[in-house]
């Protein structure tokens, strides 16, 4: 075991007064090795808000389409594709609507709707889309469209992102994810995306969401070139926002994969993702750092569910749910499964010890689980029963010897 580190013991007595965290000291934090204070810290500062509850929405993430203008340019995203490239893929609203009904017996309470920055799709695309489903799924409530997607369409439209944000809502959106922030080091953004939106535009477009009082979720991309320092300054710039508009619900860390994408083999790391160990140090410095966001969530498609369950002992609240298909993370190679069913995850939460709530977009609690009695929690990796959309990787970046995941068929076509 790594010896505690006498270097954190100014960083525990703040903690234990509940005074808020220095830059020098957030950094110390991701310099020390010594995990279990710094998982202990968290912790305390975790149950302080959220006790011994951990929530989970039951969701479905829906990938409307992986076309991308930024797609030579993210250098680290594994899922975008050119209008013309094999796998690329466009659902028309028919197929967007067919994939949410096929999981209707899920007991989904959130769409998670993100894609690519499609050249062509109008926002009257999108907007049809969210009143499609808002109709088809009353009470299931719509989490879309990234800061980058709402800026690109403001971009495309000629109109302001207010405007956008507010037709989004009048059409049934009721908060936006947190992806796309990425890191926002002008040097590390230069070299893993160096055309998207600026760190300063990303939270432009999130307070502009706060103003008009859709709440959104926010993220880091951490494990690629980016420092320790550029991971708190994104941090401290988080917080700052939350200082000024409160309107971030959760922060969830997003660790980096290498695989089927540019940076992985420029930096040579295809088929090794961050460690355990920097997963659940990166949830409790974001828990420790981010004192006024009230949720830190954990993505377990990504750093799967094994290190999601230990990471509710390191400062996280809430469990990424049952997503039904997830794409972004299996084209780069995560080996997870592409789902996990409602009683699976009420069982990670009560395995930790912990006591389980499924909640609403806005983290409402919705159920508990007290009287609950586990149904049958078998993993499948194919999806839900009528799934018909498979994973088919961007060739050209593939390792060889690299395992596959399961090739496709399916509605998926180069446009
Ligand atoms: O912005 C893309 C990341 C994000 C890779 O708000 C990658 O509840 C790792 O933001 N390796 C999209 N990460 C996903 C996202 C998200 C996920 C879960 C919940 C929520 C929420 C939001 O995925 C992108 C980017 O940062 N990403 N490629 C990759 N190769």
């Amino acid at each position: 075991m790594t010896a505690p580190d006498p270097s954190l013991t100014r960083i525990e007595e703040k903690v234990a007064r509940n005074e808020r965290l220095t830059r020098d000291d957030a950094l110390g934090l991701f310099q020390s090795n010594d995990l279990l204070t710094i998982g202990r810290l968290a912790d305390l500062a975790n149950r302080r808000t959220n006790g011994n509850r951990v929530s989970f929405a039951a969701n479905q993430h829906i990938n409307p389409t992986n076309v991308c203008v930024l797609r030579n340019t993210c250098v680290f995203c594994s899922f975008a594709r050119m209008p013309r490239e094999a796998g690329a893929y466009t659902r028309s609203l028919d197929e967007v609507f067919a994939e949410a009904e096929a999981a209707r017996d899920n007991p989904t309470r959130e769409f998670h709707i993100v894609g690519g920055l499609h050249p062509t799709l109008r926002l009257s695309y999108y907007l049809d889309m969210f009143r499609g489903l808002a109709a088809r799924h009353p009470g299931v409530h719509i989490k879309a469209l990234t800061a980058v997607e709402v800026a690109h369409l403001a971009r495309l439209e000629g109109m302001s992102v207010r405007d956008v944000l507010v037709a989004m809502r009048q059409a049934g959106v009721t908060s936006l994810p947190g992806g796309g922030a990425e890191v926002f080091s002008p040097a590390a953004r230069a070299t893993i995306a160096d055309k998207k939106l600026s760190g300063e535009e990303w939270l432009g477009v999130h307070r502009e969401a706060h103003r008009l009082g859709i709440p959104s979720n926010c993220t880091m991309l951490y494990g690629h070139v980016e420092t320790l320092a550029d991971r708190v300054d994104h941090l401290l710039a988080l917080r700052a926002l939350q200082d000024e508009t409160r309107g971030f619900l959760t922060y969830i860390p997003l660790a980096y994969h290498p695989d089927h994408n540019e940076l992985g083999e420029a930096l040579g790391r295809t088929g090794t993702a961050t460690t355990g160990f920097d997963d659940l140090k990166n949830i409790a410095v974001g828990r420790l750092v981010l004192d006024n966001i009230p949720h830190v969530k954990t993505h377990w498609p990504m750093v799967t569910p094994f290190i999601s369950q230990v990471a509710l002992t390191f400062g996280c609240d809430d469990l990424e749910g049952t997503v039904v298909f997830e794409r972004v993370y299996h084209e780069a190679g995560a080996a997870t499964p592409m789902w996990l069913s409602y009683d699976q995850i009420v069982s990670l939460i009560r395995g930790a010890g912990k006591e389980p709530v499924e909640r609403d977009s806005l983290y409402r609690i919705v159920r508990t689980f007290e009287d609950w009695v586990p149904a049958q929690a078998a993993a499948r990796s194919e999806g839900p029963e009528g799934s018909t959309f498979h994973i088919s990787h961007r060739p050209r970046a593939r390792a060889r010897g690299q395992r596959t995941l399961p090739v496709l068929h399916g509605v998926d076509t180069a446009e």
